[in-house]
């Protein structure tokens, strides 16, 4: 252990000094095992540690599974060397039914042991397992190097899975200690901070290993400053303060690859329901007008959230809110629509003051819905515009419990909790002869840097729905990947 704990901290996969955080946070400690693979010797030892501390604790395995990146090498090895069989998870979403999400050869009803270099709160371990299960694989065990011990263990055993680590960030730092190599200062820091900012630390590793990029060294400390111009939509999901149905949407969001809203502004239901089951594999919501709809009943609703369900999209009724919060609090719960028994997500607009809130949150709240403020519109002349916006800014951050974002033509907020939805967009940028003014994706997601597209006419008057809105789909992911920093070929 001694050894191990020298060399990690020799090839810098842990590191001391600041890192500084886009928040303006310095963490004292950094871990990041990528770079062991540049040193062969290690590289074969972490392999082989792994693989003792699983003949230790007993486990019986069928195949082995290694949680993309950084630990497919070490699952490569232990594979090689001791003939065991093993599958590769693809990180990527599938691509419309031409790639497996799992490589290798599935035995459903077998068990998958899982293995990976550093677990903090434990998530990409669960994910990594739940697209094994999903297979029709047990997976009840799982292979770490280095815990944080940051609640993954707990969160792992809840999820049934049990983590068996070769060491521990504490165990490492006495080591470390021990030889020299950090002051106590350093030690009694890091360990104020891990116990301080548990879900604070797990985003910035997150938020290290999304961007792929390293940090650099400045006047003797390191500094990410340069490189957190933009977080991931999966790095905002974990984030403390982000509301529990912006993080679901962060989550599928970046698993299905698309910032895709689908405006389905159609008027009979059969056609709503057609349209949401072939496009809900591209969308990330579905957002409804559902008085427009000449045939509504409790029924299409059930089966709308089915195929939301199925597809993995959450549904947005776009019913605009504007009253006092005793009448919007009907409206919402109640007459022949029950918007809050089926929607994910409904909008209001500021104007009433945070009453319409207040209201709208006593019947949403404890259904786990969120609501989106209009901080702009699209149409031509609007008067949300100015003091108004900054007003909605401001009742959206003063009711962030239920409040998780907004509609707006731009970023009107920094905070990367908060969502930024975007209407009035098409790939032939102009204008209906009604007021509405189309932006581009690119516009929206590249320059004004709104996070989501909300696409209606555009696709729905195409020939091919389910190409245009896959067009759609891609220009809008494409942007978001420039922006924070990912190289996209042409
Ligand atoms: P279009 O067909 O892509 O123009 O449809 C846009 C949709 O977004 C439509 O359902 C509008 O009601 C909705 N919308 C908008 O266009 N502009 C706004 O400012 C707001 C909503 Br808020």
């Amino acid at each position: 252990m001694e050894q191990l704990a020298s060399e990690l901290y020799e090839v810098e996969a842990v590191r001391f000094g600041e890192f500084v955080l886009k928040s303006g946070l310095v963490s004292p400690v950094y871990v990041d095992l990528r770079v062991v693979v540049s040193a062969p010797a290690l590289l074969n030892k972490v392999a082989d540690l792994l693989f003792q501390v699983a003949k230790n604790a007993a486990l019986k395995y069928d195949c082995v599974c290694g949680v993309p990146y950084t630990a497919l090498p070490l699952a490569t090895i232990i594979c090689s060397n001791k003939q065991i069989p093993m599958l590769i998870r693809r990180k990527e979403a599938k691509d419309h039914g031409t790639k497996r999400l799992v490589e290798g050869t599935i035995n459903a009803g077998e068990t998958c042991l899982v293995i990976e270099d550093v677990v903090t709160s434990g998530s990409s371990v669960l994910e990594t397992a739940e697209v094994l299960r999903k297979e029709g694989l047990k997976v009840t065990d799982a292979i770490v190097l280095l815990d944080r011990e940051q609640g993954g263990r707990a969160m792992l055993e809840k999820n049934g899975i049990q983590l068996h680590s070769v060491c521990t960030l504490s165990q490492i730092l006495r080591i470390l200690e021990q030889q020299q190599k950090i002051t106590p200062g350093i030690v009694a820091s890091v360990e104020k901070f891990i116990q301080e900012t548990p879900a604070i630390v797990a985003n910035v590793e997150k938020f290290i290993q999304d961007n792929i990029v390293k940090p650099s060294e400045q006047n003797g400390a390191v500094s990410m400053k340069r490189i957190c111009k933009e977080m991931s939509f999966a790095a905002r999901a974990e984030l403390p303060g982000t509301h529990p149905l912006a993080a679901q949407l962060f989550r599928l969001m970046e698993k299905k690859q698309t910032n895709l809203c689908l405006s389905a502004d159609v008027t009979s239901s059969k056609e709503l329901l057609q349209l949401a089951a072939m496009l809900g594999p591209s969308i990330c919501i579905l957002k409804t007008h559902v008085d427009i709809l000449d045939d509504f009943s409790q029924e299409v609703a059930r089966e709308l959230r089915g195929l939301a369900e199925q597809h993995e999209f959450l549904i947005f009724e776009d019913r605009k809110f504007a009253d006092i919060g005793n009448t919007v609090k009907h409206q919402y719960e109640g007459g022949i629509f029950k918007i809050a028994s089926w929607s994910d997500i409904i909008n209001a607009h500021a104007v009433p003051g945070p009453g319409v809130i207040k209201g709208l949150k006593a019947v949403g709240h404890h259904l786990q819905r969120g609501c989106l403020l209009i901080g702009e519109m699209s149409s031509e002349g609007s008067l949300a515009t100015g003091d108004y916006t900054k007003a909605a800014v401001k009742m959206a951050e003063e009711h962030s419990d239920f409040v998780f974002g907004f509609i707006s033509g731009s970023r009107i907020v920094e905070k990367p909790e908060f969502l930024h939805l975007t209407p009035g967009v098409q790939m032939q940028t102009g204008g209906d002869n009604l007021g509405q003014k189309y932006l581009s994706p690119q516009d929206v997601i590249g320059k004004r840097k709104s996070d989501i597209i909300i696409v209606g006419r555009g696709i729905l008057s195409a020939s091919s729905r389910l190409e245009e809105a896959e067009a759609y789909r891609k220009a809008a992911w494409n942007s978001y990947l420039q922006r924070i920093g990912v190289n996209v070929p042409n």
